[in-house]
């Protein structure tokens, strides 16, 4: 039998420093508890520490040159979690804040928001600490082409692929790519997020948004309720809440607010116009890490050094990063009358914002099962590659709707208990088994 306080605490001892890594495991494990103390398969091979152990972790030096001639060093890292469902897939950080402790917290997320896809993908996470905020194009790429200088070793179109996440997008992996060919002169699907003519998918980078959109539809519908005419509150500016404002416009819904580090834009009459949205694009383009200079371009109002949580709406989106959301939020969110918290960033909720949100009986989905549209486009990706040809956007925006609700469809089969949906257990239930039966499959 697994206990989880005894089993939490020797993680806690084998991990030390690494709060991120532990809440993440905290909380499938307490999903899935009572099914692995229920099969005495997973029992008797100590599933859960074998699920809960990175395969392997590769950190290694990047060293670059500044434009004014210096040295700069950062550290680069890949943690290679879990390949019994295919090669290792996950995304890659670039960030100031990121550390070990944040990569094995994404990549054991990635495990199971992979396996609900329903595609053939592992779960992995890497990065670096490299702050992209204030650097210069050739900055970036000089960064790129080292990262991949190391990086380059260790991953494969059939071993590891990785992709974008915060700080990268289409520019970084154009870099990244044009330096992988370099070195190993093969022109492959070993990096998902490419650019459109040289081997990237249609919808890629709207995906993740698209995703979580098509999934809020599935939650409402499974209220009797609808997403039209909903209004929305979405956190960050980046690639995620730009395919979210997108989607949510197209479908009917309205998004009032999107935020950086600097505070929050709330946009009265809706962030739904293609001006709004390429503009989007535009201050992520700058690397400033702002989003005030929205607010004069459309006579919107900024609110500085503060949070889009406490204006009232329908839906929440958090897709910034994890933790964004604390019990203060959740509070104020519940308190103004909130029916839907869709959890877009990757362990977006505090543990304390969760428990609150559950008791209020608010329906809240998990990053992992919101989010999975991204690396679901990524799946598709690699197949569009391995085939050599490639699908138009219809085809595969319709292939996410069709995977989004399947997620959905899970997360309510293992989720439910006939009257309300545990979105979080359901999810993490329903990712779980189909890894822990592989591993069994697999033996050890
Ligand atoms: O968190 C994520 O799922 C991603 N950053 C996308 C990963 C991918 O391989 O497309």
């Amino acid at each position: 039998m697994y206990h989880l306080n005894s089993f939490m605490s020797d993680l806690e001892r084998k991990n030390p420093a690494q709060p991120e890594f532990i809440q993440a495991v905290q909380e499938v494990i307490e999903s899935v508890l009572d099914v692995v103390n229920e099969n005495p398969a997973y029992l008797g091979t100590r599933i859960l520490e074998r699920i809960t152990e990175p395969d392997r972790i590769i950190t290694f030096k990047v060293e670059w040159e500044d434009d004014n001639g210096g040295v700069q060093v950062n550290r680069g890292y890949r943690v290679q979690y879990n390949n019994a469902l295919g090669p290792y897939k996950g995304g890659l950080r670039f960030h100031p804040s990121v550390t070990l402790g944040t990569l094995k917290f994404l990549g054991f997320e990635q495990i199971f928001k992979n396996s609900l896809t329903t595609l053939p993908m592992g779960g992995a996470k890497g990065g670096s600490d490299f702050n992209p905020k204030g650097k210069s194009d050739n900055e970036i790429m000089r960064f790129c082409k080292a990262f991949m200088t190391e990086l380059n070793r260790y991953i494969g179109p059939e071993i590891d692929v990785p992709a974008g996440d915060i700080g990268v997008g289409a520019r970084e992996i154009g870099f990244l790519y044009g330096q992988y060919k370099k070195l190993r002169i093969e022109h492959t699907g070993v990096l998902t997020g490419k650019g459109r003519s040289w081997g990237g998918s249609l919808i890629r980078p709207e995906a993740t948004g698209f995703g979580a959109i098509y999934f809020a539809r599935e939650m409402a519908a499974h209220a009797n309720d609808k997403l039209e005419g909903k209004r929305i509150a979405v956190s960050g500016f980046g690639n995620v809440a730009w395919g979210v404002v997108m989607k949510a416009s197209e479908l009917g819904a309205k998004v009032v607010t999107i935020s950086g580090p600097d505070g929050y834009i709330y946009d009265e009459k809706g962030i739904n116009t293609q001006k709004k949205w390429d503009y989007m694009l535009k201050l992520r383009s700058s690397n400033n890490d702002v989003v005030e200079p929205y607010a004069k371009e459309f006579g919107a109002k900024f609110y500085p050094g503060r949070k889009p949580w406490e204006v009232a709406v329908d839906m929440a989106f958090p897709s910034a990063i994890q933790n964004e959301l604390n019990l203060d939020d959740a509070k104020k969110l519940i308190s103004n009358g909130v029916k839907y918290i869709v959890e877009t960033s990757n362990m977006g909720c505090t543990s304390d914002a969760i428990e609150y949100i559950q008791r209020s009986k608010v329906p809240f989905a998990p990053g992992k099962a919101v989010n999975a549209g991204g690396v679901a486009v990524s799946g598709l990706e690699m197949s569009q590659n391995a085939m050599k040809l490639s699908w138009t956007s219809e085809e595969v925006d319709e292939k996410l709707n069709r995977i989004m609700t399947e997620i959905h469809n899970a997360c309510v089969k293992e989720g439910s208990d006939g009257s309300r949906v545990d979105y979080i257990k359901g999810a993490n239930i329903a990712g779980f088994k189909k890894v822990a039966d592989a591993m069994l499959e697999l033996g050890y």
